[in-house]
This record gives C-alpha cells, sequence and structure tokens, in this order.
C-alpha cells in the first residue's frame, strides 16, 4: 500500500501547552517547503490550511489541572472534522501542530473510520496524565492517555466518539521524561514503553521492529504521533519542552524509514514545533525531512 494522497491539516494551537510560539508551527513548516517535498515523492497532495483555533482568552483559565479545556476542545473538534473528511476522500491525513493535544481530535476521527487502531507515540514525555494527576495542568501533557479513553469526562468522550485507539496496540518511544504519578499509570497500563535507555542498550533497529510488530499486526489502522521533543535538542532547539538525551538524526529517520516500510501508515502527526526557540530553522527542515521518510522516501 504506497501512499499516493496526503492532505494537510494545520493546527495553530498552544493553550494546550505552556509556551507562546508553538502556534506558529503549521505555517513554518508551509515556509520550508513541507509541499514541494512531499509532491517530489510523486505523492498528490492538498493542503487544507489551519483549523480556526479560539483565541487566548483574558482571564486566566478557570479550571487549573485542566486549562483551557474548552478552547482546545473547540479546536480538537474542528481537527476531528478535518481528519475525518481527509480519510473519506481517501487521503492519509498529515497534522501538524501546534501542540500536542491536537491528537485528541485526530485519534477521534480515526476511530469514526477504523475499528482496531495501533499507535506509536514517539515522545520524551508519557502526555499520560490525567486532570487527576496532572501536575501542570497543561492539555499536551494528558492527549496520549485521553486517546485511550483514560480519564474525566471533562476530556474522554468529548469528541463525541468512542475511542477504537487500542491500548495493548500502543507504543510509547523515546520517552525520558515522566511525572511520578503519570509513570505509574504508564506501568499499570497495556502501554508498552520503550525508553531512550532501551535506545541505549539495543539500538533504534531492534526497538522499532519490537514497536512495529506491536502496533501494526492485528490491527486495521497505524496512526504515528511524532513530538519533536522526543530528538536531541542539538537536532530539535525548536521545541516547546526540549529535554536532553534524546535520538539523533539518524535514529529518527531510521524510525520513520521503517514506519514507511510496514505499510501500515494511516495518518501522521508532526507536533510541537517552536519556531521562535528554533536556530535557522533546522528544526523545521528536520520535521520535513522525517516526513518525507515516513511517506516512503528512500536514499537509494
Ligand atoms: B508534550 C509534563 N509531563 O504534564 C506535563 O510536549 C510535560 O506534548 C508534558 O509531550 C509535555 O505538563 C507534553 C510535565
Ligand atoms: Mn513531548
Ligand atoms: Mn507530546
Ligand atoms: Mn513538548
Amino acid at each position: 500500500m504506497s501512499i499516493d494522497k496526503v492532505r494537510i491539516v494545520g493546527v495553530p494551537l498552544d493553550l494546550g501547552a505552556n509556551r507562546r510560539g508553538i502556534d506558529m508551527g503549521p505555517d513554518a513548516l508551509r515556509n520550508d517547503g513541507l509541499l514541494q517535498n512531499i509532491m517530489e515523492l510523486g505523492i498528490e497532495v492538498e493542503d487544507m490550511g489551519n483549523v480556526i483555533t479560539p483565541p487566548r482568552p483574558i482571564d486566566p483559565p478557570e479550571n487549573i489541572k485542566l486549562r483551557y479545556y474548552r478552547e482546545v476542545i473547540c479546536a480538537c473538534k474542528k481537527v476531528r472534522d478535518f481528519v475525518s473528511e481527509s480519510i473519506d476522500d481517501d487521503f492519509l491525513p498529515l497534522v501538524i501542530g501546534g501542540d500536542h493535544s491536537i491528537s485528541m481530535g485526530t485519534t477521534a476521527a480515526l476511530s469514526k473510520h477504523y475499528d482496531r487502531i495501533g499507535m506509536l507515540w514517539i515522545d520524551a514525555h508519557g502526555d499520560f496524565n490525567t486532570e487527576e494527576t496532572t501536575i501542570s495542568g497543561n492539555i499536551h501533557g494528558m492527549s496520549f492517555a485521553t486517546s485511550v479513553g483514560r480519564g474525566t469526562k471533562n476530556l474522554v468522550g468529548k469528541m463525541g466518539v468512542k475511542t477504537k485507539v487500542v491500548e495493548e496496540k500502543c507504543v510509547l518511544i523515546g520517552a525520558r521524561d515522566l511525572d511520578p504519578l503519570e509513570r505509574e499509570e504508564l506501568k499499570k497500563s497495556k502501554v508498552t514503553v520503550l525508553t531512550m535507555r532501551g535506545i541505549d542498550e539495543v539500538g533504534m533497529c531492534k526497538v522499532m521492529k519490537k514497536a512495529l510488530k506491536i502496533a501494526c499486526e492485528d490491527v486495521d489502522a497505524l496512526h504515528v504521533s511524532f513530538d519533536l521533543d522526543v530528538m536531541d535538542p542539538v537536532y530539535a532547539p525548536g521545541v516547546g519542552t526540549p529535554v536532553q538525551g534524546g535520538i539523533t538524526y539518524r535514529e529518527a529517520h531510521l524510525a520513520m524509514e521503517m514506519i514507511s516500510d510496514c505499510n501500515k501508515l494511516s495518518s501522521l502527526e508532526m507536533v510541537e514545533l517552536n519556531p521562535i526557540l528554533d536556530k535557522y530553522n533546522i528544526t523545521g527542515k528536520l520535521a520535513i525531512d522525517l516526513i518525507t521518510s515516513a511517506l516512503g522516501k528512500k536514499i537509494l
């Protein structure tokens, strides 16, 4: 199943995070040549533009355990609808962020179309907090948990779709910064966590083989959610929440190349690019290279 049609959905949202600038991610990727680079692969590409996101409220958030949740949910519903329409029209949705809370919209759309979804969550963080465990109250730290149906009714079910993302078919790759309660929840869950230590010990190739076996077998769709902060900050300074000790440029490419080879990719998210903190656009350009690798670009 080679990918022949891709539709871009931009989500200029930063209300799920604690830092300004991530809302400029989608346009930075366009300026750096996202569309041209995908077209060069012989893929038909359409840009749906950016979903309209609510403005930052003047008043401070009313629920500090779920900051700006009304606005985040409103944006995610639009993501859900754009992604859903893309799938209806036989395009592979490429969702570009924006902060990671937008995955709640993407996975809801996928759940309308597929019955059993496997997911790779490639991230320095777990994003497995809930309203009950969060320290920051930032929703981008809760979107993985919400996507597998964990958490309170303030987030879970808000997209009007029962999730079809299967917890035991989910793999977190590259984790190195988990909150104490989040860590306990992840350990109790059926998610497979392949940490940085695991990558150090056995290498990215073995880690990805294991991850793909879990997430690709016995499912009818594979969703990949790539948070650029999984990268070592040396390669990706332009992210909202950088964490030392991440994956290298080549490790990230190998992961994406192996994802492409598995022929199961149904949707891709590239999130948390912060152009304000970027240096010479290297993070934006890296994101584009990673996207094209996942879509099938080959060295030889
Ligand atoms: B990201 C933290 N665990 O909940 C929290 O960037 C960080 O989407 C979340 O992975 C990072 O606020 C969310 C401390
Ligand atoms: Mn992260
Ligand atoms: Mn994340
Ligand atoms: Mn982040």
